[in-house]
């Protein structure tokens, strides 16, 4: 049988169980599925999908589309406004790609494919710290 020591203890431990693991949930950044159901894909304003939305160190970009059809490049500003893609930071082919935000600041990508960007197929975000 536990004496009331023992069960305030256990109650203690408890308490620290449930504290951490709700510390540990809040460090997990937010996932922003880039377009939502649409998904990375020509013909959506990514723009609108950003209004908003809170993007911070720590959350995960997660784009969706066909691997055969699109990518995601990561660019600097004149690349993303002039739909460049001689000089890229990365490329991501795989069609499910989650990219952790890792920087505080501006973020631009584009689908490099054909003239996808051209056509819309851009994004900037702006991460807060
Ligand atoms: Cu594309």
């Amino acid at each position: 049988m536990l004496n009331q020591g023992n069960q305030f203890s256990s109650l203690i431990i408890l308490y620290a169980i449930f504290s951490l693991s709700s510390l540990m949930l809040k460090s997990e950044g937010t996932e922003h599925i880039v377009g939502d159901s649409s998904g990375w894909e020509l013909f959506t304003n990514y723009t609108n999908w950003t209004q908003g939305r809170e993007f911070h160190v720590g959350d995960v970009l997660v784009f969706n589309y066909k691997s055969d059809q699109h990518n995601v490049m990561q660019v600097n500003s004149t690349a993303y406004t002039d739909c460049g893609i001689d000089n890229y930071t990365s490329l991501f082919t795989k069609g499910n790609d989650s990219i952790i935000i890792s920087e505080v600041g501006e973020l631009w990508f584009i689908c490099a494919v054909g003239d996808h960007c051209e056509n819309g197929q851009k994004l900037s975000i702006n991460v807060a710290p």
